[in-house]
């Protein structure tokens, strides 16, 4: 946990959260305690914003926080995301795909693998979106592999062994199905009114 609770230090001076956090500290000490959701799958009552703030950006439509510094495994990338009362993105459209690449070259921040918020961990091979969607599989968004004897193949292909989904640098951030306890950097999403 020890990521996500530098995350938040790095998050909350970012939006000002800090501020408003030490206004009410008489109970707090010098061992903060992580305070990270632990519900599974994520359910919030907090209010959509209606504004787009920062740390998370507008990137076409939607509100996004590409987070390129931190790296962690899937499931603490996604604590993380909730933390900001946001998920793990949701890249089911292709212009908002586009859009969010063009960010983050732009931003020269393509220097890293992306975990986004579908796995195929409860069925193997059925991807699910954190949202419930099911994820659209190949072209545009999955990478194209050459095996060793000059065949191409589609990704995913990790079967078991690799349920978790990234924007792969290796592989000009397509999609990419990666062991989910691998450490990678976090785009999230936050859904607006
Ligand atoms: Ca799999």
């Amino acid at each position: 946990m020890r990521l996500v609770a530098v995350f938040l230090l790095v998050a909350q001076i970012a939006t000002g959260v800090l501020a408003s956090l030490t206004s009410d500290t008489t109970t707090s000490s010098s061992t903060p305690t992580t305070t990270y959701t632990t519900t599974w799958p994520y359910t919030t009552t907090t209010p959509k914003p209606s504004k787009c703030e920062s740390p998370f950006v507008k990137i076409g439509a939607r509100c996004v926080f590409v987070e390129p510094f931190l790296e962690g495994p899937w499931q603490e990338s996604r604590y993380m995301c909730h933390e900001l009362d946001a998920e793990l993105a949701v890249v089911d459209d292709f212009q908002f795909y586009y859009d969010l690449l063009k960010f983050i070259r732009g931003e020269g921040i393509d220097h890293g693998s992306y975990w986004i918020g579908a796995n195929d961990t409860e069925t193997e091979g059925k991807w699910v979106w954190v949202n419930g969607e099911t994820v659209d599989f190949g072209s545009p968004f999955w990478a194209i592999g050459k095996d060793n004897y000059g065949s191409y193949y589609l990704e995913p292909n990790g079967k078991t062994s690799q349920n978790c989904l990234i924007l792969d640098v290796e592989r000009a951030l397509y999609f990419d199905d990666r062991e989910c306890k691998e450490e990678h950097y976090t785009i999230c999403e936050k859904k607006l009114q």
